[in-house]
């Protein structure tokens, strides 16, 4: 065999995984082969399908290669970059001058998350020009940590280190597939928990399939899905009733620990159990492995969580339980325990034993016209499409959409397509033709990460659980002929021609001459732990020898609020609603390995491997209806219908179904025709996705003509 000419290191940015990847190319700088960098010391050697595909979407035929325009037919026409630039940012001005800076909004995908400097420059842009309508994934995901953090208060040193614990419960959660815990060792998945079952901890999952990581527990409760809020109330009320809590933590640390016990109450086990469909042994075990103390040592683990009790119903107080049992349970890490990973990339910072008080943005700051604040500086998600078009000073005018494709992504879809039908100005920095970029008035195509320098984020090195740091340089060349942008020059270009000069980690940047990447990453790192020249330097990536660092004892005197008003009048809400419904199936959500949300599910790899998203229900549920595997299926709930391919799942909870949302772009069916933007929280607007009600009708009906059977699709 023919040796390889050149080798290159780099590493996936897809998902949090940072999987390390290892490129061979041949004489004429093809690619020979790829694979995961087994020399890579965090993710050693793990890569899944999308990571190994990744130059297929570099080198796809449908990729788009220079800057696109709407032309007044409706198509696309190329128009220069400094062209496009220039009416961009006088379109801004025009909007800006006419309705206020917060009629300019952005949107961040999941595609601009593990790029640092789009990450940063995005809302800088918005900064500079003063405007509060950034918008991200995270409202239609995961923030109802963000709630909970707010509303409960933070713990200055984290939860338990993954590294102490000796047990783990997650809800709603599947790191074996989606790599994206909070706290778990989630690189290399499949290895760490292995190695963490070896090590004796105790895994407890609560999700309605048996799903990948559910084979590894100690304890698979399968709930009826969107029913979480009465579980979790349920284990803390057995918890604080075995006396489980830790009295010493909560009388130090704890607002609210009498009132949350006495709001819990009717949750009884068998109340519980008629709800959730979970036996109140099971119940109890759980509370048990989880919440007994050891006679001769502290019991060290956490409550963590996914998407599964975030996109259910009651979403907000899920998570507010889920962090009430780890504070009540001591659950989090102590004076003088190690920071395992004291970060490489962000300066150093201490790391105290005390409560970040309460805190509700949402109330105190700026509000759009229907009473919505902001988190974590963000507006809502779920709010763009009422804010699109209208003309209170909230109203959104302009979007300029990174690295995402809210169209397809966001519930509700035709109520979300209309309203991006009303914006003025839509930009997408955005590789190929979607849902979102199809409207776009401007396409500005993105280098794609094998193409472009990066470092890994220090925004999110946290997620490791080791000080590491990656950087890659670009190890292939922009496509012949082609006409990029790295994401974070159009803010840049953007900012410079509405005079609203940016800053980065604090420092204004020059807005005269235009930098070149690597100076911008010098300068985000600036004050890190580790010099930027030793990142580079370490090819591959490296765990870097930073000082150690032990969390130090507080000096506050705050406390968690775990029963502030709001949450125990939904705790008395969630006991007086019927769960009864006019479906007779739940929806779950769920995730497929193959693909990542929306995105590339047209590379020649994956087209053979996947060919749309099934509607995946248990084989008694299918039999049941007359549904034979592979027949299609008509799948209603009280906001829409769609149809899908029927797939038997023995993993499922019979009267649960799933199916995968990002599809329906081209090949499959978009679940977002199903959910509604109808009942969304008061507080950050989150819809329902997971645990609703819907019904199955068959597509296919046999004929029964004398002997002959036939199918006949509808
Ligand atoms: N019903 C239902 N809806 C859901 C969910 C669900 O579970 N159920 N999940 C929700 C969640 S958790 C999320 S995070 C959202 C996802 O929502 P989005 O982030 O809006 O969707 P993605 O498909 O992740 O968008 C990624 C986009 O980036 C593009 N891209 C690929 N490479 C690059 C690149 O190098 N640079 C740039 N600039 N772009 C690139 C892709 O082509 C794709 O269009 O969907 C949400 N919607
Ligand atoms: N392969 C792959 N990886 C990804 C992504 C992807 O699209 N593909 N997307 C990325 C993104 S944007 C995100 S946000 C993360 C999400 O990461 P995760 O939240 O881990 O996502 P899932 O793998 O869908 O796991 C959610 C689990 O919740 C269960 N579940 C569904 N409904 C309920 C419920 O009501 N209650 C409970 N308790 N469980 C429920 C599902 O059966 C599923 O096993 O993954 C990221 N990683
Ligand atoms: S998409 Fe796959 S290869 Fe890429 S980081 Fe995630 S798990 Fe790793
Ligand atoms: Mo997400």
């Amino acid at each position: 065999m023919e040796r390889p000419q050149r080798e290159a290191k780099t590493f996936c940015r897809l998902c949090g995984g940072h999987c390390g990847l290892s490129y061979s190319f041949d004489a004429d700088g093809g690619i020979a082969k790829v694979q995961g960098d087994r020399t890579n010391p965090l993710t050693r050697g793990y890569a899944c399908i999308k990571g190994l595909t990744l130059h297929e979407a570099h080198l796809s035929d449908r990729r788009l290669l220079w800057p696109l325009k709407r032309t007044p037919a409706g198509d696309f026409e190329r128009i220069a970059l400094e062209q496009a630039y220039d009416e961009i940012g006088e379109r801004l001005r025009a909007i800006i001058a006419a309705r206020g800076p917060d009629a300019v909004g952005c949107f961040r995908g999941t595609q601009s998350y593990l790029n640092p400097l789009a990450y940063a420059l995005q809302p800088a842009l918005l900064a500079a020009i003063g405007s509060h309508s950034f918008y991200s994934t995270m409202t239609i995901d995961q923030s109802a940590k963000w709630v909970t953090a707010r509303r409960i208060g933070m713990w200055g040193a984290g939860l338990d280190p993954y590294e102490l614990s000796d047990v783990f419960l997650l809800v709603g959660a599947n790191p074996l597939v989606s790599l994206a815990t909070a706290n778990m060792a989630v690189q290399n998945p499949v290895k760490s928990i292995k190695e963490a079952k070896a090590a004796g901890k105790t895994l407890i999952v609560i999700d309605p399939r048996r799903s990948q990581t559910a084979e590894f527990a100690d304890l698979h409760v399968q709930p009826i899905p969107g029913e979480d809020a009465t579980l979790l109330a349920g284990l803390l009320r057995h918890i604080l009733a075995s006396g489980w809590e830790d009295r010493d933590f909560a009388r130090q640390y704890v607002d609210g620990l009498e009132s949350l016990r006495a709001a819990v109450e009717p949750f009884t086990p068998d109340y519980v159990a008629e709800r959730t469909g979970v036996p109140a042994e099971m119940l109890e075990t759980a509370a048990r492995l989880f919440a007994e103390p050891y006679p001769d040592r502290r019991k060290r683990g956490f409550v963590t969580s996914g998407t599964g009790p975030s996109m259910g119903r009651h979403s907000n107080l899920s998570e507010h339980l889920i962090e009430a049992i780890n504070i009540v349970c001591g659950r989090l890490a102590q004076p003088g325990d190690p920071v395992i990973n004291p970060g490489v990339a962000m300066p150093r910072r201490p790391r105290r034993a005390e409560v970040v008080p309460p805190f509700r943005e949402w109330e105190s700051g700026w509000q759009d016209a229907d009473g919505y604040g902001t988190l974590f500086g963000e507006r809502m998600t779920a709010t763009l499409p009422f804010s699109i078009g209208r003309d209170t000073p909230d109203g959104i005018h302009a979007l300029i959409v990174d690295g995402g494709n809210p169209v397809n992504a966001i519930p509700e879809s035709a109520k979300v397509s209309a309203a991006f039908d009303r914006l003025d100005l839509l930009v997408c920095i955005e590789p190929f033709l979607n849902e979102t970029s199809r409207k776009a008035d401007y396409i500005l195509p993105p280098k794609m990460m094998l193409e472009r320098a990066e470092i890994t984020s220090p925004f999110l090195e946290v997620i490791f659980r080791a000080p590491y740091a990656q950087y890659a340089e670009a190890i292939l060349p922009e496509p012949e002929g082609a006409e990029l942008v790295d994401d974070w020059e159009v803010f840049w270009e953007i900012a410079r021609r509405l005079d609203a000069p940016l800053a980065l980690n604090g420092t204004p940047l020059d807005m005269a001459r235009k930098p070149a990447t690597d100076e911008l990453i010098a300068l985000l790192l600036e004050g890190a732990q580790v010099d930027f020249a030793a990142i580079r330097a370490a090819e591959g990536g490296r765990i870097f020898d930073v000082s150690p660092l032990h969390v130090e004892p507080g000096d506050g005197d705050a406390k968690f609020d775990l029963a502030p008003p709001d949450i125990v009048e939904e705790l008395r809400e969630l006991r007086a609603e019927s769960a009864a419904g006019a479906f007779d199936l739940r929806l779950a959500v769920r995730r497929m390995r193959d693909v990542m949300n929306t995105a590339h599910h047209h590379l020649p790899t994956l087209e053979k491997r996947l060919t749309d998203n099934p509607l995946w229900a248990h084989p008694d549920d299918l039999a049941s209806r007359g549904i034979a595997p592979g027949d299609r299926v008509r799948i209603v709930s009280a906001n829409g219908a769609i149809e899908a391919r029927a797939e038997a799942d023995a993993t499922l909870r019979a009267g649960v179904v799933s199916i995968t949302h990002g599809w329906g772009g081209g090949a499959g069916v978009n679940v977002n025709a199903l959910t509604s933007l109808g009942a969304r929280d008061p507080i950050n607007a989150m819809p329902v996705m997971t645990g609703y009600g819907v019904r199955l009708e068959p597509l296919v009906i046999d004929f029964d003509i004398g002997h002959q059977v036939r199918r006949v699709e509808c």
